[in-house]
């Protein structure tokens, strides 16, 4: 264990489970997560999430997450802060065939990224699945099941991307467990 783990209990303890009450926007941010990490992070619009998410601490999260895509919507061209441009297809390109749409696997990072030093706090998604194209502006139902340590800076790219693959094999074991497997069902329509 790090210094900084806190031992995963063997089933959801009071906080949780918390759980969105409706899909909520997935926004751009300022492109790192794929780009620089190699794991993207789906960032959720924080004026669509509820009190009782909004009030956690910082720090790493792990839960189960379920994508739906705003099926009315063309592409839309959306600059990002940084004045990028990036192409939101509203989910459009997810494929149920490649169980895009299914009750997924989650790590959640909220904060502000010491080690980038955002200025203003975000709640990001990286999703454990392998999807063929990306998903902006699409919408996203979750819950949180438990924490796995706080948010921490860091003195190299490297050592924050080891710190992430830690956090990806401890919410994996515990999300297979059937203590907390079974809160998917709290994200069946
Ligand atoms: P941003 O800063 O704009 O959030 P990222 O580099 O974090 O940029 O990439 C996030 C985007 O990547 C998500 O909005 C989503 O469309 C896409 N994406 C592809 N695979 C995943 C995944 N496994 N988990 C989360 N997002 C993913
Ligand atoms: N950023 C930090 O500055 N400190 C962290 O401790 C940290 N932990 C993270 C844990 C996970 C599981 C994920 C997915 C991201 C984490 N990040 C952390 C956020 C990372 O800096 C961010 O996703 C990228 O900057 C892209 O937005
Ligand atoms: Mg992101």
């Amino acid at each position: 264990m790090r210094p900084s783990d806190i031992p995963i209990p063997k089933s959801p303890q009071n906080p949780y489970p918390i759980v969105t009450d409706k899909y909520c926007d997935i926004v751009c941010g300022f492109g790192r997560g794929s780009s620089e990490l190699g794991i993207p992070t789906a960032n959720v619009a924080i004026e669509d999430l509820s009190c009782d998410i909004n009030k956690l601490e910082y720090g790493v999260y792990f839960g189960f997450a379920h994508l739906s895509p705003i099926k009315n919507k063309k592409d839309e061209i959306i600059k990002r802060n940084d004045g990028r441009d990036v192409i939101y297809n509203y989910g459009n390109k997810l494929n149920p065939n490649n169980n895009d749409l299914d009750i997924l696997p989650v790590v959640l990072s909220i904060g502000k990224n010491p080690f980038y030093g955002n200025e203003f706090k975000t709640v990001e998604i990286h999703i454990l699945h392998r999807f063929y194209s990306d998903f902006y502006g699409a919408t996203i139902k979750f819950n949180i099941l438990g924490y796995i340590r706080p948010e921490l800076d860091y003195t190299s790219v490297e050592a924050l991307i080891n710190d992430i693959n830690i956090d990806i094999e401890i919410a994996k074991k515990s999300l297979q467990t059937p203590e907390y497997s079974i809160y998917k069902r709290q994200l069946e329509d």
